[in-house]
């Protein structure tokens, strides 16, 4: 490949943020964006320290997955430097975790915080919500229990962030094809 080339793939590359809790399942995410099937590369995943940038080809562009590990020491650090991380990105994707009820507010309260520095900066990007680990098995063990809690969950996400904030949900588990959750 020539220079001008590769400066070329540069360019058009997508940048997409991945945040959310730690043990959520960002790093899980990345993988199969990147189209792993094998599922044993992910039960070996050790908690992403920091951020890691993943670069890769897919349908054609080039994507840079940044994957900030969302331990608590670090949660902060990214919001003081959210307007760098920020620059030039095309796709957000926020990750919750609906099998760890535990640490719903917490996760609530991470997304509130990240909302607030999106909307202060006028930064008008692709913003998604991934309810994630939502497995074809919960459903099918405790239907009425998993819809009473995501319902519950969209409607707190929905007082959370104000109206004139676009962004989409959907129900993703790494068992199934990502599934659009319409509101
Ligand atoms: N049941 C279930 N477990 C998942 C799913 N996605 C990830 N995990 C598991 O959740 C744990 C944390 O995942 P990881 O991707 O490392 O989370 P991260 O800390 O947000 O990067 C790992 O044990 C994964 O195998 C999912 O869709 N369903
Ligand atoms: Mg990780």
């Amino acid at each position: 490949m020539n220079t001008a080339m590769r400066e070329n793939t540069t360019i058009n590359a997508k940048k997409v943020l991945i945040m959310g809790l730690d043990n959520s399942g960002k790093t899980s995410i990345v993988l199969c964006l990147r189209g792993v099937k094998n599922l044993s590369s992910f039960s070996s995943l050790n908690p992403t320290r920091g951020f890691k940038i993943n670069k890769f080809q897919a349908l054609g562009s080039e994507y840079s997955i940044w994957d900030f590990g969302g331990q608590e020491q670090f949660r902060e650090g990214y919001l003081n430097d959210f307007q760098n991380h920020i620059k030039k990105t095309n796709k957000f994707i926020y990750v919750l975790d609906i099998q760890d009820q535990e640490r719903f507010n917490k996760s609530l309260d991470y997304l509130d915080k990240i909302v607030i520095l999106l909307r202060k900066h006028k930064v008008n990007i692709d913003f998604s919500i991934f309810l994630h680990k939502y497995d074809p098995d919960l459903e099918f063990t405790n239907k009425e229990f998993i819809d009473k809690l995501v319902s519950d969950l969209i409607r707190n996400i929905k007082e959370l962030i104000p109206n004139d904030f676009t962004y989409q949900i959907y129900k993703t588990s790494i068992y199934t094809v990502f599934q659009k959750f319409g509101i």
